[in-house]
């Protein structure tokens, strides 16, 4: 039980602020979020402002394979698993300030509070930097979590190539944070992950806090079409081998599964590679990526095998080929229960609306659920809006779920007197 000493326990919110607005300088974007991609030269500058932090608020840091980042404040029993707080420092190339990174830095902030107020906890709190959660650079998304959680291997990720063919372990030897820690070694009592809900509900429903229950689970297919290159002045109509249209109708037709398959799915398509991208010549081959989530195991499945179906149909009819590779993927994720109630009763207590939700974006709690109790704690962004430079919180958002997030962290690890 937390006593009595923590019944008015808040973070403070002016210093979580400052921190996400300091973070927030590295990597700027175009229009006010930010292009902090993993394993950029920007990625690497914020992962040393925040690995300063960490040292500052007297936590030690370890670093493994994959280059996440373990910052640990030390519990009284030695033998205790930790309790992690993390998410993740890297962002879209139009991303916004606070997806992922709230949830890095509430966790600091969870620590900077507990210094404040002197509390000492029986497990030790390990605040955690994910490598490549967005997949935006290097697919798939969680990319360094999945590894833990030994989905995948350190090889297949270390080999995953971004759009100019770099690769992901030369680009994490480069900037220099190849840690020394195998990857999945350290264990975990508990994991809690604090992050915007990227979508619109919590804010249309007036919560405060969105208490997640359940992770979509989701299919990146990618597809590469092959066409014929031909001049698109002189070639006719019927001779025409056109990659580029069989691309649109398989879009148009994956829209369609997902409206047919209301309510509780998404799908659609964010990356697409012309090749060979001139203006006046038809494409010899179309590669682009399928995302289609759902909550629902059984409908997520389906889906992929009609779009599939589809797919080859359409190219068939067009005389396209036609090849599809499942690059990224994870079912619907069930959070740890008594975690769950943990967070619900943190917003109780603290006097914070609430609801459940359903996570409709993938986030590394996803993966740790595989290997320890996982659970995240959500606050409402503006319009839901997120992948989008103009992503907004307020201030007074941030600080609820940093609150909520501090005293399930603390009722999870032990206080102790
Ligand atoms: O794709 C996702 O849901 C996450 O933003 N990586
Ligand atoms: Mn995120
Ligand atoms: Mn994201």
């Amino acid at each position: 039980m937390v006593t009595a000493r923590g019944e008015n326990m808040r973070i403070n919110s002016d210093r979580l602020w400052d921190s996400l607005m300091d973070m927030a300088r590295i990597g700027p974007g175009i229009a006010g979020g930010n292009n902090r991609q993993t394993l950029t030269d920007s990625d690497n500058e914020g992962r040393h402002l925040f690995k300063q932090w960490c040292d500052e608020a007297g936590m030690t840091m370890a670093v493994d394979k994959m280059g996440t980042m373990f910052a640990t404040r030390p519990g009284t029993d030695p033998d205790a698993l930790p309790i992690y707080v993390g998410s993740h420092l890297d962002t879209q190339p139009t991303g916004g300030k606070y997806d992922g990174v709230l949830g890095v830095l509430a966790g600091l902030e969870v620590v900077r509070s507990m210094n404040d107020l002197d509390i000492k906890t029986k497990h030790p709190i390990v605040v955690t930097n994910w490598t490549n959660e967005e997949g935006a650079r290097f697919a798939p998304a969680m990319l360094a979590s999945g590894v833990f959680a030994g989905v995948h291997t350190m090889d297949y990720a270390y080999d995953r190539k971004d759009p100019e063919g770099k690769s992901f372990g030369d680009e994490l030897k480069r900037i220099g944070w190849v840690g020394e820690e195998e990857v999945g070694a350290r264990k975990m009592h508990a994991y809690f992950e604090y992050h915007i809900e990227q979508g619109p509900i919590l804010e249309a429903e007036n919560k405060q806090i969105g208490v997640v229950t359940h992770g979509q689970g989701l299919w990146w297919l990618e597809f590469t079409l092959a066409g014929r290159e031909a001049h698109t002045g002189s070639t006719p109509m019927n001779l025409r081998v056109n990659a580029g249209l069989a691309m649109a109708r398989i879009m148009e037709m994956v829209q369609g599964v997902a409206m047919q398959n209301q309510p509780g799915c998404v799908g659609g398509v964010g990356q697409v590679f012309f090749s060979p991208n001139s203006r006046n010549v038809l494409p010899g081959k179309v590669v682009f990526t399928v995302d289609i989530r759902s909550p629902i195991q059984a409908k997520l499945d389906r889906m992929r095998a009609e779009i599939e179906t589809n797919a080859a149909e359409i190219c068939a009819a067009l005389g396209v080929g036609c090849s599809v590779e499942a690059v990224g993927h994870f079912d619907p994720v069930t959070f740890d229960p008594a975690l769950v109630s943990a967070v619900r009763k943190a917003a109780e207590d603290l006097g914070y609306s609430h609801m459940d939700i359903i996570s409709g974006a993938g986030h590394d709690a996803c993966w740790t659920a595989r290997v320890a109790p996982s659970t995240m704690i959500m606050c409402p962004c503006v319009g839901g809006l997120s992948h989008n430079e103009a992503e907004d919180i307020s201030k007074e958002w941030a600080a609820a779920g940093a609150d909520v997030l501090l005293r399930a962290v603390i009722e999870t690890a032990g206080i102790v007197e």
